[in-house]
């Protein structure tokens, strides 16, 4: 019998490739909005994703990358402002339909559903985001899909840290055993091994290099019934999309080893 009882979904980069075309253009639209002159290219954004958090990742490119820049005494309110318009920019961007979810991604939380798996969110990213992303790329409904949503700054180490699944996992009342992650990233399965979670990676462009030692597998997405995922590490067991049958299997030959 198995004892997989929930899916945990990473967001960006996991549900849908929101970093490229969504996030690094709407902190651009904020950096122009404030006259500040700063262009993060698709290159420079995949060395910014090297911190996730949307704040921290303007520090750190003032930290690394433009130290010229004169800080106003206000520095943090400064940041949380170019935040805060940053997330509209993200929002409106989403709610312009633009970002679709990644296939595979609605087959799986409908399978999921329809067998009484308890679904839930842990990202990094701000909350916002997500709500958007599921109104406007699934339907109005989905947020209820989640029983829980642990996002942004609930925690205040995000990921690398494993604090955000452990949110989770308590929110739910479940032992790490009970459930599969999803990530598409170093710092998200860093995370989630931390929390003791057997997990799932769909890469993308930005981390198709990234160093996956310890997942379950790795894939190039989800899989479609017309469009099979490629294995890119680990054994699939014979399967070509990620379902529950295939998760069970995953997580057999994981405890078996
Ligand atoms: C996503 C992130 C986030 C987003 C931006 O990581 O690192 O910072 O890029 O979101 P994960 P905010 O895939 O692990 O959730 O600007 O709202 O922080
Ligand atoms: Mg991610």
């Amino acid at each position: 019998m198995s004892r997989v009882r929930a899916l945990i979904f990473d967001v960006d980069g996991t549900l849908a490739d929101t970093e490229r075309d969504g996030h690094r253009v709407a902190f651009n639209m904020a950096f122009s909005e404030a006259g500040l002159g700063w262009e993060w290219s698709v290159e420079l954004y995949g060395e910014l994703l090297a911190v996730t958090g949307g704040k921290e990742r303007i520090r750190f490119y003032l930290d690394k990358y433009n130290t010229g820049f004169r800080r106003p005494g206000n520095f943090n309110e400064f940041v949380a402002g170019l935040h805060a318009a940053k997330t509209t920019f993200y929002t409106r961007l989403l709610s312009n339909g633009e970002i679709p979810l990644r296939p595979g991604v609605e087959r799986l939380l409908r399978e999921a559903m329809e067998q009484g798996i308890r679904l839930a969110i842990a990202t990094t990213t701000t909350p916002e985001n997500v709500s958007a992303l599921l109104n406007y790329a699934l339907n109005p409904s989905a947020m209820d899909w989640f029983e829980v949503i642990g996002a942004g700054d609930v925690v205040p180490a995000k990921k690398p840290a494993p604090d955000i699944y452990h949110y989770v996992l308590e929110a739910m009342n479940l032992a790490p055993e009970e459930c599969v992650a999803f990530e598409d990233s170093r710092n998200g399965i860093l995370s989630a091994r931390e929390a003791r979670l057997a997990t799932i990676v769909t890469v993308n462009d930005y981390t198709r290099e990234h160093d996956f030692a310890d997942a379950a597998i790795v894939l190039d997405q989800l899989g479609e019934p017309d469009r099979p995922f490629k294995v890119l590490q680990g054994d699939a067991r014979g399967h070509d999309l990620v379902d529950l049958a295939m998760i069970r299997a995953l997580v057999e030959q994981s405890m078996n080893r």
